[in-house]
């Protein structure tokens, strides 16, 4: 792999971000990071952004007493200033009501008007169509879904909708995508996701409307100028708007996207419809999609009514940048449905955090000072813990979208030192005068500092840096950190202030 693209959702701009968009945004991020460490940081795009047109939008807005584009400048900016609150490297930010994108989408739909279906069908045809519309989903329910008559996902009744639209003829794609997801060539991830989708597919596909009349808030369709395109078509080009299609190097770089994650809510959006559109268009379907967990908090779903929406900037505000990114994606394995217990962040943030991360940063560089003239040993490393297959099982970790078990690997080697503390007493040893033996126990120790800080630099990135800076190790290259016994005995330490304050 030479280049890495990954992307977020574009999250709907109808109220300010909540944990559950902080979540994927962080976990992107932690990829982005990553494989800058290991390609470069010109080898890799990360887009997130915001989904601005729509009912649902139009609707909020309308209510607040806004217009539409007021009320998304607005929302919009809530987001972009969340991320930069969590340290989110994005290197693009994407909207839909941006002229970048609005061409792209009026681009691709006129070349998509003209397409063919692997069946010879015209992709796209006219057609009436009468259903029950979720706002809250922005799609059309069939009475299956329906639960005591209400979308169980918004615990709202959908309306009654009678409209000519215009359709894509997603039918004629059953065989097509059903092959490429089941040879992985657009590869869904976790394994039960990928059965999900093919079952799903194996029943049939029906054509989906994309396109609206009674929309106003949306993006003209260019060959009808009555109607606005469906709002889902309209979010997933962003992938591709964003990076300048068709003719821009960045476009012709990063695209396929190598992975585009998301919750289960929007699977088939991603895992049907885009990739139909992008077949249809000529374009290379995505490599990866992962489907990560959807999660309540303290046993409930989140919403504004049961008032147990959590903010991310209020966890920045109580506990740091780095500690609530780190809160955030610890919860339970990515990849799963679990539970945030709002209670536990204080008890996770004194025990990973403050009585692990930074005690032993602070404990290791304070038996430096008194045993080792605050000098790093002339020595090299002779620990037990094997550094080097810890890095071979981080990596694939990686790989395999193993975020939390990459803390868990993190936590261990952390375990292993403060163990080892225990064990070898250095405090003991030095009042005995054994000067040789507590050397090479710091210098094992710092080793594994610098270990830590390398593993800490895509999840925690300031708390990675800085105990590089507090060891005097210059640089950043994750090659350079992973090589051992290249610590400088030259340089001195600097024990700092404590990195995680006790709560
Ligand atoms: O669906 N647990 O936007 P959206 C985990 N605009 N992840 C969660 C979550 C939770 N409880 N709640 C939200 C949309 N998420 C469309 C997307 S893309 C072309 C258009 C995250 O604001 C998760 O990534 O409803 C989920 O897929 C996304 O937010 C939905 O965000």
């Amino acid at each position: 792999m030479e280049k890495y693209y990954i992307t977020t959702p574009i999250y709907y701009a109808n109220s300010k971000p909540h944990i559950g968009h902080a979540y994927t945004t962080i976990v992107a991020d932690i990829l982005a990071r990553y494989y800058r460490l290991k390609l470069g940081q010109e080898n890799v795009w990360f887009l997130t952004g915001t989904d601005e047109h729509g009912s649902k939008i139009a609707q909020v807005a309308e209510k607040e007493g806004k217009d539409p584009q007021t009320f998304v400048d607005d929302v919009s900016a809530l987001f972009q200033l969340s991320w930069k609150n969590l340290n989110i490297s994005n290197n693009d930010y994407i909207r839909t009501t941006e002229k970048r994108h609005e061409d792209v989408v009026t681009e691709i739909l006129t070349k998509l008007k003209s397409a063919k279906t692997p069946l010879g069908n015209d992709f796209i045809y006219s057609g009436d169509y009468e259903g029950l519309y979720c706002v809250g989903c922005e799609s059309y329910k069939k009475p299956e879904d329906l639960v005591d008559d209400k979308c169980p996902d918004h615990n709202k009744e959908p309306e009654l909708l009678k409209e000519s639209n215009w359709y894509i003829r997603l039918s004629d794609y059953a065989e097509i995508l059903k092959n490429k997801i089941q040879n992985d060539e657009i590869k869904v991830l976790p394994a039960d996701r990928k059965t999900e989708v093919l079952s799903f597919i194996e029943q049939g596909l029906e054509d989906v409307a994309i396109s609206r009349q009674q929309v106003k808030w949306g993006i003209p369709v260019p060959f009808d100028k009555d109607q606005t395109i469906y709002v889902w078509v309209d979010a997933l080009l962003n992938y591709i708007s964003a990076l300048g299609y068709p003719n821009d190097e960045k476009f012709k770089k990063f695209w396929p996207a190598n992975t585009q994650l998301l919750a289960k809510d929007i699977l088939k959006f991603h895992a049907i419809i885009w990739p139909a559109m992008l077949i249809a268009a000529g374009i290379e379907a995505p490599k990866e999609l992962f489907i990560h967990g959807y999660f309540t908090i303290d046993g409930k779903k989140m919403s504004k009514t049961i008032g147990n929406v959590i903010d991310p900037n209020d966890l920045v505000s109580e506990f740091g940048v780095d500690a609530a990114r780190y809160l955030i994606v610890s919860q339970f394995p990515f990849g799963q449905d679990g539970d945030v217990k709002a209670d536990e962040f204080k008890v996770k943030y004194n025990s990973d955090l403050a009585n692990g991360i930074g005690n032993l940063v602070s404990r290791v560089i304070t038996m430096a000072e008194k045993y080792c003239d605050n000098k790093i040993p002339a020595l090299k490393y002779t620990g037990t813990f094997n550094l080097t297959a810890l890095w071979k099982r981080v990596e694939q970790n990686y790989v395999d979208y193993k975020i939390f078990e990459n803390l868990r690997e993190i936590q261990e080697l952390i375990s292993w030192a403060d163990n080892h503390i225990a064990e070898t007493t250095p405090w003991a040893k030095a009042k005995e005068g054994k000067a040789a033996e507590v050397n090479q126990i710091l210098y094992n120790l710092i080793e594994v500092l610098k270990q830590l800080a390398g593993l800490l630099l895509p999840i925690l990135p300031q708390t990675g840096a800085e105990i590089l800076k507090r060891i005097n190790f210059a640089s950043t290259d994750i090659e350079s950190i992973k090589t051992l016994n290249n610590l400088d005995s030259k340089k001195t330490l600097d024990k700092g202030e404590p990195l995680f304050l006790r709560k």
